[in-house]
């Protein structure tokens, strides 16, 4: 329960994704960072978060974490996987596994951690390790909230797998003071890929 965002001194962003179309886009990171003030460390332990391999598919495709955060990537498929990232922020390998459930991975570096199948070359799934509380994912109607933001400046982060390791979020700042919900808009310059699949 975020009680603060119901207080004067905490406020909340809503957030609409749009593609070069203008159709609501999904699988958008939300995230927003203070600016000038350091993120205060968690408060408890992080929630550890789940990756399945299922129907030769990574589910979910996108993940937004906090530094910290434990993964873990249980296989639920009838047929082996052999799960791998090569990015900087977090390299990591679960050779060939049968049915089963290996030990987490923790995250313990902000940044992008693509994670891909060396046998099945369409699975995929992105994972955006972040170094602040504030994040949320965009539902199919492309909204995300980030709900109870302590009053002051943030830059708030939107981010799409279709952007690549190389092009940046779309970024905004925007002031929280006095409650309230500041709606923004993140247009992106592109049509989504459809996620590659086995068929
Ligand atoms: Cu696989």
């Amino acid at each position: 329960m975020l009680l603060a965002s119901t207080s004067s001194h905490a406020g909340n962003v809503a957030a609409t994704m749009t593609d070069k179309a203008g159709a609501p886009l999904s699988n958008v990171v939300l995230f927003a960072t203070p600016v000038g003030v350091a993120v205060p460390p968690p408060q408890r332990p992080l929630e550890p978060a789940t990756i399945v391999q299922e129907e030769l598919q990574f589910k979910p495709y996108v993940s937004v974490v906090r530094a910290g955060t434990a993964i873990g990537f249980p296989n639920n498929d009838k047929i082996e996987h052999h799960v791998k990232s090569f990015s900087p922020a977090k390299e990591f390998e679960y050779k060939v596994y049968d049915k089963g459930t290996p030990p987490p991975v923790v995250f313990d570096k902000p940044g992008l951690v693509v994670v891909y199948c060396l046998l099945h070359g369409w699975m995929r799934s992105y994972i955006m390790v972040v170094d602040t509380p504030h994040h949320s994912l965009a539902d199919a109607a492309g909204s995300a909230r980030l709900d109870g933001l302590p009053d002051g400046t943030y830059e708030v982060k939107a981010w799409h797998p279709d952007l690549g390791s190389i092009k940046p979020p779309l970024t905004q700042t925007v002031k929280i003071t006095g409650g309230g919900t500041q709606p923004l808009a993140f247009n992106f310059d592109f049509v989504p890929r459809k996620p590659r699949t086995a068929k």
